[in-house]
C-alpha cells in the first residue's frame, strides 16, 4: 500500500507510480501481471515476491473478467504485506538494498469491479478499438468514484488490442489491429497522446499464440510522450527482445508466471526475461 512508501520516509506524491511509468529513460523494464482468479492470494504474493526479486519493476493484478472485488482485495493485499515484510527486513541488513522492494502494485481490470484500495495505482484504461461503449467509457464512469474514494492512482491509458486478441479481444467486441495496420498504430498512438493518455498498451490477448507484431510497435513508437507497454503471448526472452528492439518501454507476462511448476522454476524463466529488457538497453 501507499503506507509502505509512506513508513519508509519515501516519495509520497500522487504522482509516484505515473512518474515511474513515464520514466522511460532508464531502458525497458518488466512487469509481472498476477490474476487472482489462478492462485490463492499467499501464492499470488509469493510469485510476486520471486517477481520482485528477477527484477520485474511492477506488478499487475487482474486479467479475469468475472472475478470478485474480494478476490481482488486479498491479493493485492496479500502482495502488499508480503512487499513491506521483506522491505522491512532489508532495512535491518546493511547489506540489502531496502528499495529493491519498492515496487508498485498496480490494478489491471476487468472492468469496474475488480478494484481494491489495497492497489497504489490503477491502469485508467480506454479500450480503445473496441465497439461498445462500456468498454470505451461506461466501466470507466462507473469505476471512477470507487477509485476516487480509494485514493488510488489512476495512471490514463489506452488499452488497444492487436490480433489474435484472445478473450480480451473477442468481450472488449475490439477491431483487433492486423500486422499490416501499421499506419492504424499509429494513429492510435497519436488520439491516445492527445486524449491526454501517458501510457499506450498494445495487448495480443492473455496466452496468445504469437505477441503483438513487431511493426505494430514500431510505428506507435513513432508518437512522443508516450510510453510504449506491450503484452500478451510473450513467452521467451526472444520475444521480449523483439518487443524492446522494435521501441517497447514495458514488456508484460502473465501467463509464464502461472505455468510455472514451482517457484524455483518461476525464478528461472523470469530472471531470463527480464535479462532481456536489460540486454537490449545495453547492446
Ligand atoms: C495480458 O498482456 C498480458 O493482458 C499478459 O499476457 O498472459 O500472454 O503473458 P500473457
Amino acid at each position: 500500500m501507499l503506507r509502505r512508501r509512506r513508513t519508509t520516509g519515501m516519495n509520497t506524491t500522487e504522482a509516484t507510480v505515473l512518474h515511474r511509468v513515464m520514466d522511460t529513460a532508464q531502458g525497458a523494464r518488466h512487469v509481472t501481471l498476477i490474476d487472482p482468479a489462478k492462485q490463492h492470494p499467499d501464492v499470488a504474493a509469493q510469485r510476486a515476491m520471486v517477481a520482485v526479486e528477477c527484477g520485474s519493476a511492477m506488478i499487475f493484478v487482474g486479467g479475469s473478467t468475472d472475478t470478485p472485488d474480494d478476490v481482488v482485495h486479498a491479493t493485492c493485499t496479500a502482495i502488499q504485506e508480503a512487499l513491506e515484510l521483506r522491505m522491512f527486513a532489508s532495512s535491518q541488513d546493511p547489506d540489502a538494498d531496502e528499495l529493491r522492494w519498492d515496487v508498485p502494485v498496480v490494478l489491471f481490470p476487468g472492468g469496474a469491479h475488480a478494484l481494491s484500495p489495497a492497489a497504489d495505482a490503477i491502469t485508467f484504461m480506454m479500450l480503445m478499438n473496441s465497439t461498445k461503449r462500456t468498454f470505451l467509457v461506461g466501466e470507466q464512469v462507473r469505476g471512477a468514484p470507487y477509485i476516487e474514494r480509494f485514493g488510488v492512482e489512476a495512471i490514463p491509458t489506452g488499452y488497444v488490442v492487436c490480433a489474435p486478441g484472445g478473450r480480451v479481444g473477442e468481450v472488449g467486441a475490439a477491431e483487433l489491429l492486423q500486422p499490416e495496420d501499421t499506419s492504424l498504430a499509429r494513429d492510435y498512438a497519436l488520439c491516445a497522446r492527445m486524449y491526454g493518455f501517458s501510457l499506450l498498451y498494445l495487448e495480443a490477448g492473455s496466452g496468445a499464440q504469437h505477441p503483438v507484431h513487431p511493426d505494430l510497435i514500431r510505428e506507435a513508437r513513432t508518437v512522443s510522450d508516450l510510453a510504449l507497454m506491450v503484452g500478451g503471448g510473450l513467452r521467451t526472452p526472444e520475444d521480449i527482445h523483439r518487443a524492446v528492439s522494435a521501441g517497447a518501454d514495458w514488456v508484460v507476462t502473465g501467463t509464464i508466471t502461472e505455468e510455472a511448476e514451482d517457484l524455483d522454476t518461476l525464478r528461472a524463466h523470469l530472471a531470463a526475461m527480464v535479462n532481456a529488457c536489460s540486454a537490449v538497453h545495453s547492446s
